[in-house]
């Protein structure tokens, strides 16, 4: 039935089958009604003169110059590279921003903080002077103490800059925009030391994170399944991984290139997001890759019923490609290492453990593929075939949860803390024992280039 509401209050109220079947009808002025705005135009920011010669003097001076990346810095990218050549400085990336410049670039050491990589740990203990580029990220134990470095910050939104760290200088303004002021200024550094001592760091580190992949932790090492994909990864792929386990792995063992976008829910850490982020990346670009990583209580939560729209929708899309890793441990795993590691907490089992379920079952039941995977060889052509399958496919890979998620210091309060947690009668304590010691022994063994 179609009928023309009016604004004035109805009589009888009808309510229409669809109400996008109604007539349209242009908006009218009345009161306490203000017909939209028709466009905006976002003004380019762009710092003052004077303060961005003052960020090049200290920036000039420095002789160590670490540089930190965020989402903000997205779209800068080269002129990030630039900048990087010309300071002869390392470059971390905050985790929303793991896809703003591409791990090939030998002195981009990846990740920071608890998830961060050693590299990136180094580098903010031993800097002089730290530039940050459209990051807010919150966890300052990782920066330089405070006034061990001189700091420059660049950030669009003055309302958060210089909220991290006590930098000498803030410029607000855009990263592009910014970048392009400042590089002029600068004379490129003849000394190359600090820059070559990083790339060094950064490849004997790529070296540790495939060794570390390799340990035998049965049935699976979770970070085999990242370091397989890594190796075969389209550059097209849009990744995005859960709140749990998956968030550790992703962003120390996969490696951006190319146009690659990452994905993942950094500031409020939610369960659950995996499956949708990638549904969402499919709907804006149809023609790319997507894998999504997840945990299975994730899955349990609202992956397995979000598998229901990929079901629904993917003959939509040009590219069918969409690849759910499921990290299949029956556990809480991200939150039983949380307990561990700063509670000193065993295992709760009755929290912790989950429901037993096929998630590949379940894939094909609702006319997806999907693949049990239990053996670590044959995660290479696994990835090989779910990345060149003609639907989407759910591997579900039975992993080890007694791998542990070291972070890149893994300082003695903690290992303390854990061995505390150990004693107090820890069901999996000689799994989390024994992986830990082979886990931790890959940063002192040497390593062949293929590893
Ligand atoms: C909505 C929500 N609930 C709870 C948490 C706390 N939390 C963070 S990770 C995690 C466990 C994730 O388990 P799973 O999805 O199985 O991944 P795993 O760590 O086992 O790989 C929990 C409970 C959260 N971040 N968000
Ligand atoms: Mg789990």
């Amino acid at each position: 039935m179609r009928i023309a509401m009016s604004r004035r209050a109805p009589t009888a109220l009808i309510i229409p089958n669809d109400v996008q079947e109604l007539e349209y009808s242009p908006p009218t002025h009345d009161f306490k009604m203000v017909p939209p705005s028709l466009g905006i135009d976002w003004p380019q920011v762009v710092p003052d003169d004077d303060a961005v010669r003052v960020a090049a003097e200290i920036l000039n001076t420095g002789e160590k110059v670490a540089i930190l990346v965020g989402q903000g810095a997205r779209g800068a990218a080269s002129l990030v590279e630039e900048i990087a050549d010309l300071l002869g400085a390392g470059v971390a990336k905050a985790l929303l921003g793991k896809d703003v410049l591409s791990d090939e670039l030998p002195f981009v050491t990846g990740s920071i903080g608890l998830l961060g990589t050693r590299p990136s740990y180094e580098m903010m203990r031993h800097c002089d002077t730290l530039l940050t580029i459209g990051s807010n990220f919150p966890y300052s134990q990782f920066l330089p103490e405070p006034g061990a470095a001189r700091g420059v910050q660049i950030d669009v939104d003055g309302s958060l800059i210089g909220m991290r760290y006590p930098n000498e200088i803030n410029l607000v303004g855009d990263a592009s925009r910014t970048l392009e002021a400042l590089i002029p200024l600068l004379q490129r550094k003849k000394d190359r030391s600090w820059q070559e001592d990083i790339e060094s760091q950064v490849a004997r580190w790529w070296k540790v994170m495939g060794a570390e992949a390799k340990v035998v932790a049965e049935p699976v090492n979770p970070m085999r399944l990242f370091h397989e994909f890594s190796r075969v990864e389209p550059e097209s792929a849009m990744i995005s991984a859960d709140s749990g386990s998956a968030a550790d792995w992703y962003a120390r063992q996969v490696r951006m290139r190319g146009e690659m976008r990452g994905a993942l829910s950094g500031t409020l850490a939610t369960m659950g997001p995996a499956v949708p982020y990638a549904i969402g990346a499919k709907f804006a670009h149809p023609d790319r890759p997507a894998v999504a990583f997840e945990g299975d209580g994730a899955m349990q939560m609202n992956g397995m019923a979000e598998l229901l729209t990929v079901a629904r929708y993917w003959r939509d899309w040009r590219d069918p490609r969409l690849v759910v890793a499921v990290l299949h441990n029956n556990d809480l795993n991200q939150v039983t290492w949380e307990l561990r590691a700063m509670g000193g907490t065993p295992t709760f089992i009755e929290s912790q453990r989950l429901p037993e379920a096929s998630y590949a079952d379940f894939a094909t039941s609702i006319g997806l593929r999907g693949r049990t995977v239990t053996d670590p060889e044959e995660l290479s052509s696994v990835w090989t075939e779910a990345l060149a399958a003609d639907r989407p496919c759910v591997l579900d890979v039975h992993c080890n949860a007694d791998v542990p998620p070291l972070p890149p210091h893994a300082d003695l309060e903690q290992v303390m803390n854990l061995t505390e947690a150990l004693i107090k009668g820890d069901s999996s304590r000689w799994g989390v024992l024994r992986q830990t010691v082979k886990t931790k022994v890959q940063e002192v063994l040497p390593h062949r280039d293929d590893e």
